[in-house]
């Protein structure tokens, strides 16, 4: 009979990304304060609850002596993070390198960076190299931290090369890798000078997933492809060994959203921001300041919608909140000055004495959404990159009116699941969820325009059909059945692949 205090044990989960979902900050020698981090990844990883995880990671920040690394491990291990300390010469040539100045936008469609266009340039070489020497420390770290029957889920671009690092190490371990970028068409792929590397050493894993069918596809053809291996219904088949590749639609904590509704500091936000708008109409667009975010884009969109339904410019508002990232990064910065000029020529046309169309904040924190919602806002930068409130976020959300995703392409976005599990019954908007959302072109500005529109004027029982199949897509596909849907395939792949080798 069970003893009364007999639980379920819960499998134990290594999920090992480039960042741990905290940012660490130096008070002194031996004294660390913790930061959440903004992100998709931070996102989802932290709506999954029913496993016994630990987090390996980078913390963000340079720690050279080993004071200090003794006492980040301290006070990352009560929060189960277990850091990867990578050096500045590593970071450099490997994140700010290779991860984001030539995956990121290859994976996005935005091609490689002119001068790295030959494999045989220092620059790419040296980079590469930064690249796997990094994976090979993250290996090192998870193999120290691994015990027999543990799940190793690795995830993202950055980690491209640890699937085969890992099973170098221990050929038992359970290894699956998911990508939250899109995976780009095999033409786009074939470029990259690190091609075949890099996918092969993503097949080491047991299982490969991707957001989508679609990148699942790209993935299994680039190996049929590049590789000329064999693809199969269930993945890419080398010499006998299977690795199973498939699609795995990340989901929210919709939950987590919906109770937070409730709370009296949401609903304090939520007061001081009807009062705030009131009599406009609310569109609200929250994005990391990437170029695929397509920003300037949705931007020149409701300048365009300004210009053809002026009846609109003082009964609407654009709140535009962008997370900066990659500050150091020329392409960035560029970004984000075109998005202050935009913003800025757009509410000197069309602002008037007392208010202004776009509400463009950077890096906004609880301090200083407390001041937006008292009036004085307009763009304001931050020293450190901060992110914003998770309280206050869910007041925007529920607000608005209208929520504007513009990707010019993303793996998923979770802002427009966000938005649509803290909306109430009555409402629902335009976001990219399928048949409940308006779906638009980002780069028919014309077309968002009249979009915006049309999401504006829609009659509340339209509003209210298309919230519905959205609101019961959000709250279904959450982050947790995503975890889990992976993880138990991740254990079948490798029961199926050991009983192939009995036989
Ligand atoms: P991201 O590119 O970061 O994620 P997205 O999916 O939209 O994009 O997630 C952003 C997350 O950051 C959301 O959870 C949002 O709430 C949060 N966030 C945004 N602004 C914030 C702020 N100011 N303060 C605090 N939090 C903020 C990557 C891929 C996506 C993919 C996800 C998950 O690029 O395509 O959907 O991973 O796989």
């Amino acid at each position: 009979c069970e003893k009364p205090d007999a639980r379920p044990l819960r499998q134990r989960l290594l999920v090992v990304a480039n960042r741990l979902p905290v940012s660490a900050v130096r008070k002194g020698e031996d004294s660390w304060s913790l930061e959440m981090s903004a992100g998709g990844l931070v996102s989802a990883l932290l709506g999954v609850k029913e496993f016994e995880a630990r987090w390996i990671g980078w913390a963000g920040v340079n720690v050279p002596d080993e004071v200090g690394q003794k006492a980040l491990t301290k006070a990352l291990g009560e929060k189960r993070c277990i850091p990867v300390f990578l050096d500045e010469e590593i970071v450099h040539r490997y994140y700010n390198g290779y991860c984001n100045n030539i995956l990121w936008p290859l994976f996005h469609y935005l091609g490689l960076p002119q001068e790295d266009r030959l494999a045989t340039t220092r620059s790419f070489q040296s980079q590469f190299e930064a690249y796997k020497k990094a994976n090979q420390m993250f290996a090192d770290v998870v193999h120290q931290h691994y015990e027999e029957g543990d799940v190793v889920w690795c995830h993202d671009y950055h980690l491209m090369f640890l699937p085969k690092c890992l099973k170098e190490r221990n050929n038992n371990m359970k290894v699956g890798w998911f990508l939250h970028t899109p995976f780009p068409s095999s033409e786009i792929h074939r470029t990259l000078p690190s091609r075949s590397d890099l996918l092969r050493s993503v097949l080491a894993a047991d299982l490969v997933g991707f957001h989508t069918y679609d990148y699942a596809r790209h993935f299994v053809s680039a190996c049929t492809r590049i590789l000329g291996l064999e693809g199969t219904p269930e993945g890419v088949e080398d010499q006998g060994r299977l690795t199973r590749v498939a699609a795995f639609p990340i989901g929210i904590d919709s939950d987590r959203f919906i109770r937070a509704l409730e709370l009296p500091q949401v609903q304090v936000h939520i007061k001081e921001l009807k009062e705030r708008f009131a009599g406009r109409k609310v569109m609200l667009g929250v994005d990391r300041l990437d170029m695929i975010k397509g920003i300037p884009q949705k931007i020149l969109a409701f300048e365009k919608f300004l210009e053809e339904y002026p009846y609109w410019c003082d009964k609407v508002v654009l709140l535009q909140i962008a997370v900066p990232t990659r500050t150091d990064v020329p392409e960035y910065q560029k970004l984000t000055s075109q998005v202050h000029e935009i913003v800025g020529r757009i509410n000197g046309r069309f602002g008037t004495l007392t208010a202004v169309p776009i509400h463009h904040l950077m890096c906004i924190s609880a301090g200083n959404f407390k001041r937006m919602a008292g009036l004085s806002l307009i763009a304001e930068k931050g020293g450190r990159d901060r992110s914003l409130d998770f309280f206050a976020l869910c007041a925007l959300y529920a607000v608005t009116d209208v929520a504007l995703v513009t990707s010019l392409r993303d793996g998923m976005n979770l802002v427009s699941y966000e938005f649509v599990a803290c909306q109430d019954l009555k409402k629902g908007a335009a976001q990219s969820l399928g048949a409940g959302a308006i779906l638009v072109n980002p780069w028919n500005i014309t077309e968002v325009a009249d979009s915006i529109r049309q999401a504006l004027t829609m009659t509340p029982e339209e509003r209210e059909k298309r919230h519905q199949h959205n609101f019961v897509h959000v709250t279904t596909h959450t982050a947790q059945e995503w975890a889990d849907t992976f993880v138990s395939e991740l254990n079948d792949t490798v029961i199926e692949a050991q009983l192939r080798t009995r036989q």
